[in-house]
Parts: C-alpha cells; structure tokens; sequence
C-alpha cells in the first residue's frame, strides 16, 4: 500500500556532513522525496513532535539534542514506506541497531542517533502534520513508478 512517512535527519546527522549519505540510502531503495526542507526546530514544536516522551528521564536532553542546530524534515512515499523506513534506519540504540542499517553504520550513541522516523501510520499522519502543510508537498512519479520524460 502506498503511503508517507516523516523523516527527520537529526542535528548530529547536519553537522556530521551525512545529510548526502541518508538521503541516498532512501532514494536508492526507491522512496520518493514528496517534501523536504532544512530548519530549526523550536522548543515547542520539540516537544509537541517527542509528547509521547515526556516525563521519562531522557526527554529533556532530547529536547536540547534536537533543538541544537538545524534539521532536514523530509516526507517519503512509497509501498509500506512507514514500516521500511524503520527497518533501513534501525533500532533505536545504534549499538544494538544490525550493521547494514543506518543507525547500526552511522552512529554509536543512542542520545545521538542520526535519524527520526515515524513507527506507525498514525504517528506519520501526525509528525507530516507538525512539519508540513499541504503546499509544502509535490506530488510526482519516480522514473519506475511510471514518470516519462518530456
Ligand atoms: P525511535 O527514535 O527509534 O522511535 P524512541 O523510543 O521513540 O525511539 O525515542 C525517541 C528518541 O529519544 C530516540 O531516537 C533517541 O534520540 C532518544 N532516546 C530514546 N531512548 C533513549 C535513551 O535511553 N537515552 C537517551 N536517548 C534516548
Ligand atoms: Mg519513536
């Protein structure tokens, strides 16, 4: 089934120059890129994205992790994009996360783990909500979903 995802390539991810080296692993899986923008995230928009994680003893130094310097907000599609996105970034402790992920060949910390995306399509309904208005989106085929050039 065809659906979007949200993306987020943490500060670490920015200022570690890896920005070029996520991305690509997305698009050559076969995800197309339906929005994307750089920005910086302000403290209540980090903690609207993380509420799921308030009160737990890490919440606060996410919030700061995030809101440290800017971020790439992207949104994918494709089939089962949600649940494969997940797979390709890895689990959340990236000393845990399997080599061949991104988290499992990107990083070492969990309190600096590259990248956020969704876990469900309710959060993806969600987070897309938070980041992205409607006109923030182009809706377009990759090559092998049929796009032909002119
Ligand atoms: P996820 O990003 O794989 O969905 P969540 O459990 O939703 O993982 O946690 C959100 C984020 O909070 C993680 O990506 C990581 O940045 C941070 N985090 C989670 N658990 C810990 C922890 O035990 N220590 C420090 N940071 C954590
Ligand atoms: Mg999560």
């Amino acid at each position: 089934m065809q659906e979007t995802t949200f993306v987020m390539l943490k500060p670490d991810c920015v200022q570690r120059g890896l920005i070029g080296k996520v991305i690509s692993r997305f698009e050559s899986k076969g995800l197309r890129i339906s929005a994307m923008k750089l920005l910086e995230v302000d403290e209540k928009t980090a903690s609207t994205h993380y509420e799921e994680h308030q009160g737990k003893d890490f919440y606060q130094p996410l919030l700061k992790y995030i809101t440290s310097g800017p971020v790439v907000v992207m949104a994918l599609t494709g089939d089962s994009s949600i649940q494969m996105v997940r797979k390709i970034v890895g689990k959340t402790d990236p000393k845990k996360a399997e080599p061949g992920t991104i988290r499992g060949d990107l990083a070492i910390e969990v309190s600096r783990n590259i990248v956020h995306a969704s876990d469900s399509s309710e959060s993806a309904e969600r987070e897309l909500g938070i980041f992205f208005k409607e006109d923030d989106y182009s809706d377009y085929n990759r090559v092998e979903e049929g796009w032909i050039y002119p």
